[in-house]
């Protein structure tokens, strides 16, 4: 049994964990009682490069309970928690990830490779692309992959256009039950988590701040409002900026919201949303933070080079002290808060991507024979089939078109 952890002892924290995640992703635990039944990977070598998380322990576990042998490596070096690593190596998976891996990362990935894959489960794209470039001598044996995230998914699209991608991709990132639910109520909560972990700070009257109306932005100001927050939204697009105004939000250049504010978040996906002509013009106190995707949103760099003081606060709050003599305080270097501070997704929104994850490989497993090299979507049947499982397990029912209605909407001559 060949793995690669930080410390195999930790391995029963990493079981709490992971107990705790699956009391909290019913649509994976069903999925999961069907594979042990029905055994559909019986026989199959899946190599999977994800965030190795509770979350993605509970995925892993349920591929190998129908029937798969699972190779594991982390997509992130800073995402890796050592106890699920080290619980998952236990109990028969091939791991090789341990927090704070920068320089063996590829070597990781590589060990992975040694399973000789049928399928690949990427986040970000880093088997598909090592396979395709250094280990090409291995392609002519996967049937297909699945990919978790937009980047990755950007990626093999990129692939599929220079005609060089040689396997099947189905694009989890792009399901309904995935993007639709992940940015606006994974992102909107942890973020918010993330701020409070790392300050402690009531929400309840403060200006809060947020730069963009994309999906985090919304799930962030809805949740922030929900708190006692005063929103006050950024925007550069005229019909989100419209949208938030009727959310019945404030919309204001930046300019005007960095006087105000006490909170500033940025979730945009551009550079230098608050930058030096923000930043010099915020009141003493400003907490500042991050939940786009890089950690260029804020102009860390200039606080970097002219704050007369810097000072560690705690975990993950620097205090900047400026020319001006008032303070800023930084949250988790700018990086990522619901990430660095929190969590990320709560389990419950993992529970869809990930049930798309297990459908779509034995899907794979299943058409692999019909498909082209191409990135395909899921399935809209599989899709719907998680929003059905999961409406279930929260205990809702809901109402069925009938017979009459159906007619009635394919009818077009019936009108006024
Ligand atoms: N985690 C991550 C990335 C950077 C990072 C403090 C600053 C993404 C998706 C899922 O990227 C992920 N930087 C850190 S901690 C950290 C963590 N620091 C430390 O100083 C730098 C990541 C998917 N996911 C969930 O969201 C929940 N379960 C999941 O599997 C996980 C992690």
């Amino acid at each position: 049994m060949d793995y690669k952890v930080k410390d195999i002892g930790l391995a029963k924290e990493g079981e709490k964990l992971v107990r705790w995640a699956e009391q909290h992703m019913p649509v994976l635990m069903g999925i999961r009682k069907e594979f042990e039944k029905e055994r559909p990977l019986k026989g199959i070598r899946i190599a999977a490069c994800l965030h190795v998380t509770k979350e993605t322990a509970v995925l892993i576990e349920t591929l190998k309970k129908g029937g798969a042998t699972v190779a594991l490596t982390g997509s992130n070096p800073l995402s890796t928690n050592d106890g699920v690593a080290a619980y998952l190596a236990k109990n028969g998976i091939h791991v090789y990830a341990w927090h704070g891996n920068h320089d063996k990362y590829y070597w990781c990935i590589e060990q992975a490779l040694k399973i000789n894959p049928q399928i690949t489960m990427d986040d970000g794209g880093d088997l598909v692309t090592t396979l395709h470039t250094k280990r090409q001598d291995l392609i002519k044996g996967v049937m297909g992959g699945t990919e978790e995230t937009t980047t990755g998914v950007n990626r093999q699209r990129a692939m599929e256009k220079n005609g060089i991608l040689r396997y099947p991709i189905i694009a989890v990132n792009d399901a309904m039950t995935k993007y639709l639910f992940d940015n606006r109520y994974g992102t909107g909560q942890s973020s918010i988590d993330g701020i409070l972990r790392a300050t402690s700070i009531l929400l309840a009257g403060k200006k809060f701040v947020i730069a963009g109306y994309g999906w985090c932005g919304r799930g962030l100001a809805m949740r922030a409002r929900g708190m006692g927050a005063h929103v006050i939204i950024t925007e550069v697009d005229e019909i989100r900026a419209l949208e938030a105004a009727m959310d019945g939000f404030e919309v204001m250049p930046m300019e005007k919201a960095a006087k105000i504010g006490d909170i500033f978040v940025t979730v945009t996906g551009n550079k230098h949303v608050i930058d030096a002509k923000h930043m010099e013009k915020m009141k003493d106190g400003a907490i500042v933070a991050n939940s786009g995707h890089f950690d260029n949103e804020i102009n860390v760099d200039w606080l970097e080079k002219n704050a007369v003081e810097k000072k560690e606060i705690r975990n993950n709050v620097m205090e900047y002290k400026l020319k001006n003599g008032r303070k800023i305080y930084l949250l988790a270097e700018g990086r990522l808060v619901n990430l660095a501070a929190a969590e990320g997704h709560p389990s419950e929104v993992m529970d869809m991507s990930f049930s798309n994850q297990a459908l779509a490989v034995k899907w794979i497993v299943e058409n692999h024979g019909k498909l082209e090299n191409k990135v395909y979507k899921v399935p809209e049947e599989l899709d719907r089939e998680v929003a059905k499982r999961k409406l279930a397990a929260m205990g809702i029912k809901i109402d069925k078109l009938t017979r009459e209605q159906i007619r009635y909407m394919r009818e077009w001559k019936e009108g006024t």
